[in-house]
């Protein structure tokens, strides 16, 4: 067994918003792989526009620095926990990652998923308490807690000693003594060289887990992972072993190793180090590439099961086709489909209508994502409330739960405390930091927190923090009895105008401006009682000779409610649907005309299905 002493690598792992990004931007810039002029930004690895958008990262990503005439590989991991398959997906790359705790907030829920993976991993994880300027830092506390999660999972007693640092990102530094003064990471990069073991290699024929894809216009199809055997040389055939053990083969286009934001094209590449290999046009994540002479299959990545579920269908609406390029069942499957190729966790069915595919993923953004990146693409579609999966473990129907951290002040107890508990949530801890703070934790089914997170915004006014984590499977506790208002829902087609919403938001708070386009069935309200009703938004005011008051003349319409998508998927109930278009969300009833919603009401009650 030999090492490669000029390589290391790393992944960087933490809860959301940890500050992992902005560490990977200090050592980019400090590594100096950029020159001197270069104008890079912030959060250099979330290059995709979503990422730049939500500033949270969605997908895994590798880069490379030199540090000593040693290259270490970076790869930069999604902290929220629907992008949890990430995490799984790039751990087999790496040989010791950066655990990063909030020097504040210690550690959450996620810190205790990523390093239980890492250690199960066998990753060496190295401490970096982060955002060390910020004030009110909980140092020996933060330590304290991590202590803690360690002796919870390691795996053998070796791994319970572990090297800590403490780093603002955001100032460009690293100390190993809280309170020393420091001018740069450079502490951090010598920890790395110091405790992160080179990579192992095996001589013998090239064999290589493909643990990402790309995808380039003029080179096709990229294979990105780690050589574990071997070498690769462009122009060298190769044998590609499929999840049924099938193999086929290709030639090597190019070869390419990371270094900063670019990929160097090399003459060749050796076991342990992190390359992308073109050519391969037939591959996917967990597939192994290797020598002919010895083609053996590499484990393949596990990925943790999907927990939430909504139905894609084509666009049913009375507006369908008008506005998406691609619009068709044979292009919604396509793109479905093609989404399995990369993103791991995300799991797709064909239901018993032709038009509708089951599509199953970690959470509600993870889905989310998807769905917007789709409408951006041009797809046009409806969507269902999402709902969380249920299976059948020893004759009994089990639902996923989760466990739930809230960060509050104490003046929202009582009110959270009530609505968990209608969504069937236990409190299962409450502490307070004996000022104004409070953390409390929940059990809840998965089914009850969907859709909670807005209603949890607005009633703490934004000044609470939630997260949730898988924890496992219990017998179904119920459906959870949705406790929304009933909707203002449009009764004819036409223009929207002042005088009909005006009249509509005597009824409840309106979702549309006038000038808006509706058609019957559409949403364009929410009621301030509990039923649904249906409202004439496009009405005019009758014509009278007589002024009745100067009120007539101007109406001032309240502005409307805007959903965001993720707004909108929280909000429907089982009876209705997001309509997603490149151009617009609507919300509308899943039966459009009156009559058909009351017929279906009077046969449920009266126990027909
Ligand atoms: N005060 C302070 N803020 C920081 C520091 N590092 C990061 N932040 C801020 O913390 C927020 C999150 O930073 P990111 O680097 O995006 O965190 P992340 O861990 O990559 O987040 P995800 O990838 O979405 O999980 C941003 O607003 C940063 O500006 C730091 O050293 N000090
Ligand atoms: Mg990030």
């Amino acid at each position: 067994m030999n090492y490669r002493s000029d390589i290391r690598n790393i992944a960087i792992f933490a809860h959301v918003d940890h500050g992992k990004t902005t560490l990977v931007d200090a050592m980019l810039k400090q590594s100096k792989v950029f020159r001197d002029n270069q104008a890079v930004g912030e959060l250099i690895m979330d290059n995709n526009t979503l990422e730049r958008e939500k500033g949270i990262t969605i997908m895994a990503k590798n880069t490379a620095i030199v540090y000593r005439d040693v290259k270490i590989n970076i790869i930069d991991t999604p902290g929220h926990v629907d992008f949890s398959g990430e995490v799984e997906r790039v751990i087999s790359m790496a040989d010791g990652c950066l655990l990063l705790v909030d020097s504040v907030e210690g550690p959450m829920p996620q810190t205790r998923f990523v390093l239980r993976h890492a250690l199960q991993g066998g990753l060496k994880p190295i401490i970096v308490i982060s955002k060390i300027d910020r004030p009110n830092l909980r140092i020996a506390e933060v330590i304290r807690l991590i202590q803690d999660l360690f002796l919870e999972l390691a795996t053998n007693t070796d791994q319970l000693d572990f090297p800590v640092l403490y780093a603002s990102a955001k100032e460009g530094i690293a100390v190993t003594e809280p309170g020393t003064p420091s001018k740069d990471i450079s502490p951090l990069f010598d920890c790395i060289l110091a405790n992160v073991p080179p990579p192992r290699i095996e001589s013998g024929p090239f064999q290589m887990l493909v643990s990402n894809l790309d995808y380039d216009s003029h080179k096709g199809r990229i294979s990105i992972g780690r050589i574990w055997r071997g070498k690769v040389v462009p122009h060298d055939t190769i044998v590609r072993v499929n999840a049924n053990g099938n193999m086929d083969y290709y030639e090597v286009a190019e070869v390419f190793t990371y270094l900063g934001l670019k990929r160097l094209k090399v003459d060749q590449a050796e076991a342990g180090d992190i390359v992308a290999v073109t050519g391969i046009e037939r591959v996917s994540i967990g597939d192994t590439i290797a020598s002919p002479e010895q083609p053996v299959a590499l484990p393949r990545i596990e990925i943790s099961e999907p927990t939430v579920e909504m139905t894609f269908g084509v666009n049913t609406s009375p507006f369908a086709g008008q506005e998406g390029r691609f619009c068709t069942t044979r292009q919604l499957r396509e793109r479905l489909y093609r989404e399995l190729e990369t993103n791991l966790s995300l799991r797709v069915n064909n239901t018993d209508s032709p038009d509708t595919f089951l599509v199953k993923g970690r959470g509600e953004l993870h889905l989310a994502i998807l769905i917007e990146t789709m409408r951006r693409q041009g797809y046009e579609f409806e969507i269902s409330k999402p709902e969380a999966i249920t299976k059948v473990i020893d004759d009994k129907l089990v639902e996923p739960v989760e466990v739930l951290t809230i960060d509050t002040r104490n003046e929202y107890i009582g009110v959270l405390t009530e609505m968990l508990s209608n969504r069937q949530a236990q409190m299962i801890d409450m502490r307070n930091d004996g000022q104004d703070n409070v953390r409390l934790v929940f059990q809840i089914p998965t089914n009850g927190l969907l859709g909670f997170r807005s209603s949890f915004l607005t009633s703490t006014r934004g000044e609470s923090t939630m997260n949730a984590m898988f924890l496992g499977y219990e017998p179904s506790r119920g459906e959870i009895v949705s406790n929304r208002n009933g909707v203002l829902v449009a009764s004819e087609q036409g223009f929207a105008i002042t005088y009909g919403l005006n009249n509509a938001q005597e009824r409840g708070l309106t979702f549309i401006e006038p000038g808006t386009q509706v058609y019957e069935g559409m949403i364009v309200g929410l009621n301030s009682r509990l039923q649904d009703i249906p409202v004439n938004v496009c009405k005019k005011k009758k014509k009278t000779n007589v002024r009745s008051s100067t009120s007539d003349i101007t109406v001032k319409l309240t502005p409307p409610l805007k959903m965001s998508l993720e707004q909108a998927i929280d909000f429907v109930n089982k009876d209705e649907l997001v309509e997603v278009t490149p151009k617009n969300i609507r919300l509308r009833k899943k039966l459009l005309t009156y009559s058909q919603r009351l017929r279906s009401a009077s046969a449920v009650r009266s126990g027909v299905k």
